[in-house]
C-alpha cells in the first residue's frame, strides 16, 4: 500500500532579525515563516516553509494568506492522496489553485522531504544529484547606514564569512543613494564585490542616470531597478550598459523568463524557489537561462533555515551560478528553530547531507517562536 498524505499543519513563526534589514519598501526587524509539517501514513513527516518579505510590500502573498491558503485550500487537495508522485500532486495544486507560488513551493519542499526521508535519499538526490556541497554566499548590508554597513563588511570579510555583498538602495534620493554605494565600495576596494539591489523603486529615466554612476562607481551587478511589469525597459537597460542587469521581481518562473530572453534580455535571473512554486520549477527557469545563456543567482526571499536548505539542495544540482547565491537567511535572525544549524564558512555555506532536506526541528524553540 503507497503511503498517503494524512495531515498538514502549518504554523506561523516570528523570528526577530540581528538588526534592522533596510529594503526599498519595508524595514524588517523580524521575519515571519510559515512552517508546515506534512504526515504521511508510513510515519514520514516532511517539513515546508513559506516565506516573503515585509507583509504584502514584496509581493501579493502575505505570511497570513500563505497559512489561510493552505489551510483552507491546498492541504484538502493534498489529503489522501499517495505521496510519492510529486508530478501528480503539483499538477493537482495548479489545476485548483491559480498563483499562491510560495504556498506552493512550501508544499512541494515538504513533499521532496518526507520523499527523501522515505527513500533514504537527499532532496538533491532526489532532483538528481548534487555538483557541488559548499556554496558560496553573500551577504546583503542593508542598515540604513553607510559607515554602520562598512563595519559589518569588514567584519564578514575578517571573518571568512563573506567576500560579495549586495545594498539595498531605492528608498533614499538618487544622489544620496548612489554616495552611499559609492562609499561603501571606495572603503572595500578590491578586497570585495559589490551590488545593489534597488527592489523596483525606480523609474526608467531614473534608472538611466542612477546605472550610470553606479557602473562609474565600479559595481558589479544591478538587480531589479525598474518595476517588475516592465520587462521591456529591463531589456533596453540590459542593452545599454556595461554593467549587467539582474532581473529578480521580474522573473518568477521559466515562462517570464522565456519572455525575457525572447524581448533580446541579457544578464542573470535571481533563483527563488519561493517565486517560482517550489525547487522544482525553479530549477526549470535555470535550465531556460542555461539554455539562453542567461547567468545564474541563487536568490532567497530571506527564508529560514528550511527554506534555505531547501534552495541549497536545488542550486547543489546546478552547474557552477555565474553569480554566486545569497542563501544568507538564518544568519539575519537572532534565533533558530532548527536543531542543528546549517555550517557557514569559507565565503559559503555547506548542503546539509540527507536524508531528505537534511534538517530537524528544535521542537522547543518552534513552540516558543510559533504565533499562538
Ligand atoms: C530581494 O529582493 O532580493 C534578498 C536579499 C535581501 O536582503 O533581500 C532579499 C530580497
Ligand atoms: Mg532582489
Amino acid at each position: 500500500m503507497p503511503a498517503v498524505i494524512e495531515s498538514l499543519e502549518t504554523l506561523l513563526v516570528d523570528l526577530p532579525t540581528i538588526r534592522p534589514h533596510k529594503l526599498s519598501m519595508a524595514t524588517m526587524a523580524c521575519q515571519t515563516m510559515v512552517i508546515v509539517r506534512l504526515r504521511t501514513s508510513d510515519g514520514i513527516e516532511g517539513l515546508g516553509e513559506g516565506t516573503t518579505i515585509g507583509g504584502l510590500s514584496y509581493g501579493p502573498e502575505s505570511p497570513e494568506s500563505i497559512k489561510r491558503n493552505i489551510d483552507a485550500y491546498l492541504a484538502p487537495l493534498l489529503v489522501g492522496q499517495p505521496s510519492s508522485n510529486l508530478n501528480a500532486l503539483m499538477a493537482r495544486l495548479n489545476r485548483h489553485v491559480r498563483g499562491n507560488p510560495i504556498a506552493k513551493s512550501a508544499l512541494e519542499t515538504a513533499l521532496l522531504d518526507a520523499e527523501g526521508k522515505r527513500r533514504g535519499l537527499s532532496v538533491a538526490e532526489l532532483l538528481g544529484g548534487a555538483r557541488h556541497t559548499h556554496l558560496p554566499v553573500l551577504w546583503t548590508l542593508a542598515s540604513g547606514d553607510t559607515r554602520k554597513d562598512i563595519d559589518e563588511a569588514f567584519q564578514r570579510l575578517d571573518d571568512g564569512r563573506h567576500c560579495d555583498f549586495k545594498l539595498k538602495i531605492g528608498a533614499n534620493a538618487l544622489e544620496q543613494d548612489v554616495r552611499h554605494v559609492a562609499d561603501i565600495k571606495a572603503a572595500l576596494g578590491d578586497r570585495a564585490s559589490v551590488r545593489v539591489d534597488v527592489n523596483q523603486a525606480w523609474d526608467e529615466a531614473t534608472a538611466v542616470r542612477g546605472i550610470a554612476a553606479l557602473q562609474e562607481a565600479g559595481i558589479a551587478l544591478i538587480e531589479q531597478a525598474i518595476p517588475a511589469r516592465e520587462q521591456a525597459g529591463l531589456i533596453r537597460l540590459a542593452e545599454r550598459f556595461r554593467v549587467p542587469m539582474l532581473a529578480d521581481e521580474a522573473v518568477a518562473d521559466a515562462r517570464d523568463g522565456l519572455d525575457l530572453v525572447a524581448g533580446g534580455f541579457s544578464g542573470a535571473f535571481a533563483l527563488k524557489i519561493a517565486k517560482a512554486g517550489g525547487p522544482r520549477p525553479a530549477l526549470e527557469l535555470a535550465q531556460l537561462a542555461l539554455t539562453a545563456g542567461v547567468g545564474l543567482y541563487g536568490g532567497t526571499m530571506l527564508e529560514g533555515t528550511i527554506g534555505t536548505a531547501a534552495s541549497l539542495h536545488a542550486w547543489a544540482t546546478l552547474p557552477e551560478m555565474a553569480w554566486g547565491t545569497e542563501m544568507f537567511g538564518p544568519l539575519l535572525l537572532k534565533d533558530d528553530i532548527v536543531a542543528e544549524p546549517l555550517r557557514y564558512h569559507d565565503f559559503g555555506v555547506d548542503l546539509p547531507a540527507g536524508p531528505g532536506l537534511g534538517i530537524a526541528l528544535d521542537e522547543d524553540k518552534l513552540t516558543h517562536y510559533s504565533r499562538k
